[in-house]
């Protein structure tokens, strides 16, 4: 298994980042970027800061990390939306290389934190120094500008930023969205000649996809205006989870690049205290995406709703309802369990085994789970989680994401997350 994963992220490495897939995704992506780090770190500790620092390099002025750092060296129509779609050059601030305007994740500031404990050198404390500011800036655009509740936590406008395009979680946002699957006409999907349709978001999905990315391009991606007009308004809990473990990371880099840790701990305790207050609901015991347009959390209970499990200071109220709702037939975690957890609620009536985000079991959601298990002192459910996770993978190969029951592989038979993450399994037993 640890031969494979290397032959695929080998595969996929492209002189200075790594495609998650040579087929449907071959540029940088700014999340896959942080999660190949963590797996390069096993093998090639050089590669993994060159993964970092090239993604970075590509950081905006106001401090964000694009989500798609494109390579200029592909064909038009490579991948769907392309360059030319996106036209970072538009917005102020935005580095030569084109980008897109959008984010991911802030996984990026653990990921370098991890990447050095594995492999410390010079080298390693050099990196963190030259990437430290460059973390610090990325956190400071999450919390100031995107910071568009007022409430300290931050907004994502558009679903792909949360990583989990398709959830079920961004219905109810979407559906607000006024779009028509025929504009899609106009365009060619680059993801549907690489894998099947029915796997795949929609058209309307993409319609409405396009529809916010205009909406966001016609502003120059400048965030000012956002709360009165954009589209899609939401607070999610993966992301701003992602957030302040991100501030726990920035504050053990602060320390051994002689900076001052004690503000990054005050701002994750800040952050955490707002992740509760806002999108904890101690009805359903889960956490929620909120609806800045409407003020409402949204009910759908999706693997998001766990994902606050990764800070390591959670309150343990909090962390004992989110083990119970894990530990659910709606997610099947358990000591010994046959498959990783499906990305939604697999009670739910619109639960989807083989289409993307919206069922499918993927090594990304279930290692994060798995790193939260371990920091809240569960090593009987990690020791599960664990085994689940290498077994699907001994089965199905490195695929993108497979289907929860089966553990059939789907998506992209070669993709680098799922390699990646799959050393750091191996290695950490
Ligand atoms: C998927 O997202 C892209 C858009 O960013 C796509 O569907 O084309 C998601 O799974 C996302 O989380 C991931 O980062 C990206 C590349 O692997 O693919």
């Amino acid at each position: 298994m640890r031969r494979l994963a290397i032959d695929t992220l080998d595969a996929n490495w492209e002189h200075d980042h790594t495609v998650p897939s040579r087929t449907l995704y071959p540029h940088q992506w700014s999340w896959d970027s942080a999660f190949i780090a963590v797996g390069l770190a096993h093998i090639r500790p050089d590669r993994a800061w060159r993964e970092l620092h090239t993604l970075f390099a590509a950081q905006w002025a106001d401090g964000r990390v694009p989500h798609i750092v494109f390579n200029p060296g592909l064909r038009v129509g490579s991948y769907f939306p392309g360059p030319e779609f996106w036209d970072s050059a538009v917005a102020d601030g935005a580095p030569a290389a084109a980008t897109s305007g959008l984010i991911q994740p802030p996984v990026h500031a653990a990921a370098a934190w991890l990447v050095h404990r594995r492999a410390p050198s010079e080298a390693s404390v050099q990196a963190l120094r030259r990437l430290y500011p460059r973390l610090v800036a990325q956190q400071r655009y999450f919390t100031g500008r995107r910071d568009l509740g007022g409430g300290g936590l931050a907004c994502i406008v558009h679903p792909w930023e949360s990583g989990l395009d398709n959830s079920p979680a961004w219905d109810t946002p979407m559906a607000a969205v006024p779009a028509d699957a025929a504009v899609m006409r106009a365009y060619r999907r680059h993801d549907t000649a690489h894998a099947d349709a029915a796997h795949r978001p929609t058209d309307l999905d993409y319609a409405r996809y396009i529809a916010i990315v205009a909406s966001y391009r016609e502003q120059r991606y400048a965030d000012g205006r956002l709360a009165r007009r954009h589209p899609f308004l939401v607070e999610c809990p993966l992301v701003n989870a992602a957030l302040g473990v991100a501030e726990h990371a920035l504050a053990r880099i602060a320390a051994v690049v002689g900076a001052e840790p004690g503000p990054h701990r005050d701002r994750a305790a800040r952050i955490t205290a707002a992740l509760v207050d806002r999108l904890y609901d101690p009805v359903t015991g889960t956490f929620h995406p909120l609806d800045l347009r409407t003020g409402r959390l949204i009910p759908a209970r999706t693997v998001l709703g766990l994902m606050p499990l990764i800070l390591p200071d959670l309150p343990a109220r909090q962390v004992r309802a989110v083990l119970a709702e894990a530990c659910s037939p709606r997610f099947g975690l358990s000591a010994r369990m046959d498959r990783p957890l499906p990305s939604h609620d697999r009670t739910a009536p619109d639960f989807e085994p083989l289409r993307y985000w919206r069922g499918p079991s993927w090594m990304n959601t279930n290692w994060l789970l798995w790193r939260g298990l371990r920091a809240h002192h569960r090593p009987d459910l990690a020791a599960g989680l664990r085994e689940s996770m290498l077994e699907l993978v001994a089965r199905g190969g490195c695929h993108e994401y497979f289907h929860p029951d089966t553990g059939a592989g789907l998506g992209s038979p070669a993709f680098s997350w799922t390699a990646s993450l799959l050393l750091d399994v191996l290695a950490e037993g």
